[in-house]
């Protein structure tokens, strides 16, 4: 029995990891960039982790740091999640 627990604690464990790995990339076009709300407004494609179509939104960004490598105009690739309630780029990255 408590072997199966274990088991299974396992199994979580590794689920949980290929969660957080398994964000997927997502296109997007930098709208505006406010450092000071340490927010970014984001022209999405697709993102099917949040069940979400097409469209221009604001997302937190978990790290200020993440907006002072786009600008406005930008053609990106980024991930976001709910984090804490609120919709969060996780990463961002000019795409090329
Ligand atoms: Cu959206």
């Amino acid at each position: 029995m408590k072997k199966l627990f274990t088991a299974l604690s396992a199994a979580l464990l590794a689920a949980a990891a290929f969660a957080q790995a398994a964000l997927p990339s997502v296109e997007g076009e930098v709208r505006k960039v406010d450092l000071d709300a340490k927010k970014i407004t984001l022209k999405h494609g697709d993102i099917p982790n949040l069940e979400m179509t097409g469209m221009t939104m604001v997302f937190r960004v978990s790290d200020p740091a993440l907006l002072s490598k786009v600008k406005p105009g930008d053609k990106v690739q980024f991930t976001a999640d709910k984090v804490d309630g609120a919709l969060t780029v996780l990463s961002i990255a000019p795409a090329n």
